[in-house]
């Protein structure tokens, strides 16, 4: 791939704005993305970085409806969240935008309106899933299933995230309703689809022949997709949440939030730079969505389609999708509660966002799926940053305030040892850029850390503090090259811990330095005057880990506890035997505990047809007193029962929480004893 590009367009996954950003997120998508931008532009280098919250589509509609709340409310708190705790973490972004803009909402109805007039799509009326007891087409993440390629019980009506394969609702077997669980029928309705299948051989020479350097798990996916045969897609759907579809007669429908979604990185660079157009069409621009893996075929085949299709626009030419994250072992799951939230660590780590991106890039899911645990960040913390990185930053500068009075003192004669060393400044540096070009993160950033330890090993070796008194020129050399080490880690940490960086920068009085310090032993004059010494980072104890893995423990115990509880359905009654059943509400008259026991209370109670004596095992969640006057419900006409040798008349109808509390069930305001229930 010898092509010259002029200026960078960088994509970040648009993330849905209906939960937070975790650690998956970061490692995945914008982790490597800040690190690839914040390069290209120390070098100089022409680019715009684009991202926004994803504000379509199903998943907002169904956290609105499990928080009782509106779409908009959900889009605007999780935006605000997230936008929040990106800034925080120095994610980079040129621009943080929403698919709710204005600017948006015209930008992808005119590019579907290009289409429609272009004759692109094919309309059709299809048979659609339908939820008959709600009244509403299931589209996409409104109805669940099981995978027809992998089996998955959990796959959704767009995608199957067990073996990453995008589906259509209709493909499901089994297909239920997340709105009411029933199983969905069948009814027409009219869509605009995608030809992808007329598409194919163009999509085909493009990918396969045009980008056999994209990686392995990027290439494999478009490949077997391909391979598969490709069908035409829905781009429209039938839901009130969205960009209404730009035609008339189209009352109810919206656009696909996969179509429109993608579209929000022209929108977000319309609405930064008038000169949008040099980004997007100028074939001279290199044009790279960062992404993870459960984006890969709307990335590499539906939004290059969409492109190819509308004319006018490049493609992209990389698309370095990441594998994904685990936590402690598990899959990170937003439903399951199982993340590192990134707002919570940055109220919960103050000063450790360094910490956090340094942990996330050394353990980046480049090649398959990578695991994070808190032993292992105090681990890279401790004996990576505070011991190497931090330890040789801080020798250097404090041999130069205590024998140079904080100036960079003259370099004498080098010895061969000294210009192997400063030899090695290069040849890291390039390291880095052929690595980081290449989007291999970890291992630029594994070099970065050589820096350190290249100085780290070079104090060690020449030993300044013992020659102070015998030979202060030969100290002033080592000390001179050990600042000139800093300075070269100042410019090249910089993308991937800017915080870290900047400080160093303060400490050497080095304002922002471009790439091309870095490999230079020149970077600090003679002379030069230091700024105060800091700590760059700090031990982490076993306290603050074991309270992060506390909060873990009782996010899983809890989770098991749901898990574990909840009864499965019993077999179908018919309406008869239920209208055998006695339920009637009664007036608790007396209560007291049968003796030797430990969970029963006799009870006397008023059922409207009598006052009776029943027997229920619940002693151990309430205490007589707490009983007598309430209302309870009562099954009268269960056949009586010797228990404890008492005669039970009846049972007291109690709900079992699934943490295993009893609580009653009773009538919300106080009813005649002897009313029915049914
Ligand atoms: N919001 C899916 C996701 O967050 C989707 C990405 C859109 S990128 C155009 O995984
Ligand atoms: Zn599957």
């Amino acid at each position: 791939m010898a092509k010259e590009f002029k200026r960078y367009m960088i994509t970040t996954a648009l993330p849905y704005a209906n939960g937070p950003v975790h650690i998956g997120h970061l490692a995945g998508v914008y982790i490597p993305a800040d690190i690839y931008v914040r390069y290209l532009r120390k070098r100089g280098r022409e680019v715009m970085w684009v991202c926004g919250s994803d504000e379509h589509g199903v998943p907002i509609t169904i956290k609105a409806m499990q928080e009782g709340t509106t779409p908009q409310a959900v889009v605007d708190k999780y935006h605000a969240i997230i936008k929040n705790a990106f800034a925080r973490l120095g994610i980079s972004f040129d621009i943080y935008s929403r698919t709710s803009s204005p600017m948006h909402h015209k930008t992808s109805a005119d590019f579907f309106k290009h289409l429609h007039d272009k004759g692109v799509f094919i309309e059709r009326t299809s048979q659609q899933l339908y939820d008959e007891q709600v009244g509403q087409f299931l589209a996409d993440r409104y109805v669940t299933g099981t995978c027809p390629h992998c089996g998955n019980e959990a796959a959704y009506g767009d995608q199957c995230e067990r073996c990453g394969t995008s589906l259509n609702a209709t493909d499901l077997v089994n297909p239920r309703s997340s709105l009411s669980g029933s199983a969905p029928t069948l009814r027409d309705t009219k869509h605009w689809f995608l030809p992808l299948d007329r598409m194919q051989p163009e999509l085909e020479r493009w990918i396969l022949t045009e980008h056999k350097e994209w990686k392995t798990n990027v290439y494999g996916q478009c490949k077997s997709w391909l391979d598969q045969g490709l069908q035409p897609r829905a781009v429209s759907r039938d839901l009130s949440w969205g960009v209404p579809v730009p035609l008339p007669n189209a009352e109810g429908k919206v656009l696909y939030v996969w179509f429109d979604a993608p579209i929000g990185y022209i929108s977000a660079t319309k609405e930064l730079s008038p000169e949008w157009e040099k980004f997007w069409k100028d074939p001279d621009t290199r044009l790279i969505h960062f992404i993870g893996k459960d984006n890969i075929v709307f990335h590499c085949i539906i939004f290059p389609a969409m492109l190819m299709a509308h004319g006018g626009y490049i493609l992209p030419d990389n698309v370095p999708a990441n594998e994904f994250l685990n936590l402690e072992g598990d899959k990170i799951s937003t439903s399951r509660n199982w993340a590192v939230w990134l707002h919570e660590y940055l109220d919960e780590m103050p000063g450790k966002e360094d910490v956090l991106r340094y942990v996330l890039a050394a353990n980046m899911p480049e090649t398959k799926d990578n695991d994070f645990t808190w032993k292992d960040f105090q681990t890279r913390n401790n004996s990576e940053l505070v011991a190497i990185l931090g330890n040789f930053v801080n020798r250097a500068m404090v041999l130069t305030h205590k024998h140079f009075d904080g100036e960079v003192p003259a370099i004498g004669p080098l010895t061969h040892y000294d210009q192997q060393t400063l030899a090695e400044l290069p040849r890291i540096t390039t390291a880095i850029e052929d690595n980081l070009e290449s989007f291999r993160f970890r291992e630029a950033l594994k070099e970065v850390m050589n820096m350190a330890r290249l100085g780290n090993k070079y104090l060690a070796d020449t030993e300044p503090w013992k020659l102070h008194s015998t030979d202060p020129q030969r100290v002033a050399t080592i000390l001179h090259i050990a600042l000139q080490i800093t300075a070269n880690i100042a410019v090249v940490a910089e993308p991937f811990l800017p915080f870290t960086a900047a400080r160093i920068g303060q400490m050497l009085q080095l304002d922002a330095p471009q790439w091309d310090s870095a490999g230079r032993a020149d970077v600090l004059p003679q002379g030069h005057k230091l700024g105060q010494a800091q700590l760059l980072f700090e031990k982490i104890d076993d306290t603050t880990i074991q309270a992060q893995l506390d909060k873990l423990q009782a996010i899983k115990a809890h989770n098991q506890r749901m898990a574990a509880k909840v009864e499965p359905e019993k077999p179908a009654v018919s309406f008869d035997d239920f209208a055998r059943m006695d339920i009637r509400v009664g007036t608790v008259l007396e209560a007291e505990r049968v003796p030797k026991t430990q969970k029963l209370l006799k009870l006397q109670v008023d059922t409207g047809i009598d006052v009776r004596t029943l027997v229920s095992g619940i002693a151990e969640h309430f205490a007589p007193n707490e009983l007598v006057g309430k209302q309870v419900l009562v099954l009268a006409n269960l056949e009586p029962r010797k228990i404890k040798g008492i005669e039970s008349h009846g049972m007291v109808l109690m709900a079992e929480d699934l943490d295993g509390a009893l609580r009653l069930l009773q009538p919300s305001s106080p009813m005649t004893s002897g009313s029915t229930v049914g």
